[in-house]
């Protein structure tokens, strides 16, 4: 009784204000890319350009590089105010990293929708075709703490924060579909096991040690994860070269309640591309910021990745019809049974201005929703929305919603009060049914409703028999790879194995390969040196499709580019025009062209007409950062070339891994001189032999560098 007068008061003082309400969301309805640019800079920008020193609490500086002390040579006083109001703010610098996806870089940007999808979902951002909404977005590795390397062999985070009008909306997904486990009470067990061996430490952001393949060769709902990460999906060549997945199933629901289930997808418009493993242990060591640095470097230089957001929209009805279930996360739904519907467009096109305040600080949270986008059962998807905000609370603290990062763009009201670092000054009323102040804030009939999906079922810590499938699919994914992809991936199970020294679990991921294929596991064991593997206990069932086109990197290409690729041009004093010609073709479709030469002087052309400066030496630069090799003839400059060993290892190592390399003239002398096997193209004059070679790493580049395996090596364009 007492109940439904409250509501009443709430109601009625709700309908006074309606009015307001609607005028409220119209102001919100001009929400633009560059809003919550522009609120960083409004509420959070400091610029410090012609400003005055100070302490934290504003007293102006008069000396920077003394202490207080009791006379020149006596000891530091403490009532040195300035010197305790530095000190003490440093010793508390650093936060707890993540426990997971601790290692990440991040980049602001926007989402435009291709459509009007408000028949699906009344979610903001696709209200119309056209519509921007700005965003932030984060990608990661998993294992590795904070200050590891970026190209190890790893799960990348995909995590996009839109600000709508409508409240923020986080999507956490990774650069692969499936996950480790099915339950998330498993998670932490999962991440113990991958994380260093607890005794020492060791190893740094790798799998490949025994306590994970402990885990997961007793784990066997992880063998379709095993087999993805095994994959060339865990080296990528760049941040912008990956896909993002939402992983587990989740809702859109129209203005109507009318709900349908989704996968979320985003496709790299730069292709989808990997590093070789040899190529990513080098660059390790070569540039542990590789992935950072090209995100980095391409955004500033104007070059903005984009991905195309994709949906897999799908009934109940016909979920119930496949051999898998949809709510279960180790399994993913063959683009053959349900097409992806590209939908819209995120361009990343501003890096932040301070990497803590806004990277650091970033957090993201599945649970965080907007009208229109609703959860399923999933078992993994029902622990995140409980372990996100939890250790937000632990990592940032009560108030981390209020750093400027984390801000949505629409205007926050609540009762939420006090907690530590609160910023907000509210007056008023804390409690909801106030008279006081009107009722305000009020409902406005527009909020968030649940799905009311119907549930009922016995309180029971089990799993759903229709989860029990775990290797049907671990084999349509490598049913699905290439040749080349699947010797990737025997590899990759080799060397992680040898790093294993305990036979039997080195037997047992054998023999629970086994039931993925028998040719796969039987290889990995001779070379491992263990048993062949025991008989499968698995009859694969069969999953809708025999293999699945777009699960193979090499085989799903839908988009590919030079732009953004680093072509370096090797050349010493005496080269020839075909530099100039070459260098001005691949500046045109978006490369970027490096000049290599042995010091950082300008280096004269044959004719002496003109010089080039060089970005890089030899000495101090590696093939790994390159994507592909240019070598233009000159008689002065080839001579050169030779006799630097410097030169020739980078052109050595760049073959090795793959890369597309093109020579010229008497540039050709080097390839033949190092001994490299190539098939080797003669175009005529020297204008063909710019267009050959534009063409070259045009067409190469597309196959994937680096990606292809031995695609690329033979098809080495040179003219
Ligand atoms: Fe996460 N995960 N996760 N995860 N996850 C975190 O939240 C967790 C899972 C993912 O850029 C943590 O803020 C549980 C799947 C990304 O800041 C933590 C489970 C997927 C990021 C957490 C999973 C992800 C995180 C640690 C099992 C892909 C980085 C720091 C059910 C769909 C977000 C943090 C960023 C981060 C928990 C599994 C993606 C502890 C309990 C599946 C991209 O809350």
């Amino acid at each position: 009784m007492a109940d439904n007068s409250t509501k009443g008061v709430s109601s009625m003082l709700a309908n006074a204000a309606g009015q307001a309400a609607d005028s409220v969301r119209g102001a919100l309805g001009h929400i633009g890319q560059t809003e919550k640019i522009k609120q960083l800079a409004h509420s959070a920008h400091i610029d410090n350009t012609a400003a005055v020193l100070t302490t934290s609490f504003g007293t102006q500086l008069s000396t920077t590089d003394d202490s207080l002390k009791a006379g020149p040579r006596g000891p530091s006083l403490i009532e040195d105010f300035a010197f305790r109001d530095q000190m003490a703010h440093f010793d508390r610098e650093r936060i707890p990293e993540r426990v997971v996806h601790a290692r990440g870089s991040a980049a602001h940007g926007y989402f435009e929708a291709y459509e009007d999808l408000s028949s699906l979902t009344r979610a903001a951002p696709f209200a119309h075709k056209g519509k921007q909404t700005p965003l932030f977005t984060r990608f990661s590795t998993v294992a590795g703490f904070k200050g590891s390397a970026d190209t190890v062999r790893d799960v990348r985070g995909f995590s996009v924060k839109m600000y709508t009008e409508e409240g923020n909306w986080d999507m956490v997904g990774n650069n692969i579909p499936v996950f480790f486990i099915q339950d998330s009470i498993l998670f932490p067990q999962v991440i113990h096991a991958v994380k260093p061996e607890p005794e020492n430490e060791i190893p740094q952001a790798q799998s490949a040690h025994p306590s994970f393949w402990d885990f997961v060769s007793n784990t066997p709902e992880s063998t379709h994860m095993l087999m993805w990460i095994m994959s060339d999906r865990t080296l990528p060549r760049s941040l912008r070269m990956m896909n993002g997945f939402g992983v587990h199933t989740f809702r859109l629901i129209n203005a109507e309640g009318v709900s349908k289930l989704v996968k979320f997808h985003w496709r790299p418009k730069q292709g989808t591309h990997s590093l070789i493993w040899d190529e990513a242990l080098k660059t390790n060591g070569r540039d542990p910021d590789a992935h950072r640095r090209d995100l980095y470097v391409n955004i500033a230089n104007g070059n903005y990745p984009e991905w195309e957001l994709g949906l897999q929209v799908f009934t109940e009805e016909e979920a119930a019809k496949w051999p898998f279930d949809v709510l279960d996360s180790t399994k993913l739904i063959p683009e053959e049974l349900c097409p992806v519907r590209y939908v819209g467009k995120m361009v990343l096109n501003r890096n932040p201005d301070e990497f803590f305040a806004e990277t650091e600080q970033s957090a993201f949270h599945p649970g965080v929703v907007i009208p229109g986008i609703g959860f399923t059962n999933d078992p993994l998807l029902q622990g995140r929305l409980f372990s996100y905000s939890d250790t937000q609370f632990y990592r940032l603290g009560t108030n981390y919603q209020q750093l400027p990062i984390n801000q949505p763009v629409c205007p926050v009201r609540h009762h939420q009060r006090g907690g530590a670092m609160q910023t907000r000054i509210v007056k008023g009323p804390n409690y909801v049914h106030n008279t006081t102040n009107k009722g305000c804030p009020f409902l406005s009939g527009k909020g968030y409703v649940h799905h009311p999906e119907i549930v009922e079922g016995a309180k029971t810590a089990t799993r759903s028999a229709s989860f029990g499938d775990h290797y049907s699919q671990a084999k349509l994914f490598y049913d699905s790879m290439t040749e080349t992809e699947k010797l990737h991936i025997q590899a990759a199970f080799v060397f992680e194995l040898s790093k294993v020294a305990d036979p039997v679990i080195q037997q047992r991921v054998v023999d629970q390969l086994n039931n993925v294929d028998q040719p796969l596991a039987s290889a990995i064991a001779a070379r491992l040196g263990t048993n062949p593997p025991a008989a499968p206990t698995f009859k694969p069932v069969f999953q809708g499709v025999a293999t699945s086109a777009n699960l193979s990197i090499i085989n799903s290409q839908a988009y590919d580019s030079i732009a953004g690729r680093d072509v370096a041009i090797l050349l010493m004093p005496g080269y020839d025009s075909s530099v100039h010609e070459l260098r001005g073709a691949l500046k045109a479709a978006g490369a970027t062209v490096s000049i290599v030469s042995a010091t950082p002087a300008p280096v004269p052309d044959a004719a002496g007409a003109s010089t080039l400066k060089p970005d890089y030496t030899f000495f101090a630069s590696s093939s790994t950062q390159f994507d592909a090799f240019f070598i233009p003839g000159g008689r002065k400059n080839v001579d050169a070339l030779l006799s630097d060993a410097t030169a020739l290892v980078q052109i050595a190592e760049g073959f090795k891994h793959l890369k597309a390399i093109c020579a010229v003239n008497e540039g050709i002398e080097i390839i033949t001189r190092i001994g490299l096997q190539v098939p080797i193209a003669q175009a005529a004059g020297a204008g063909a032999a710019a267009t050959s070679a534009v063409e070259a790493f045009g067409v190469v580049t597309a196959v994937g560098v680096g990606a292809g395996g031995s695609v690329v090596g033979t098809a080495v364009g040179m003219a």
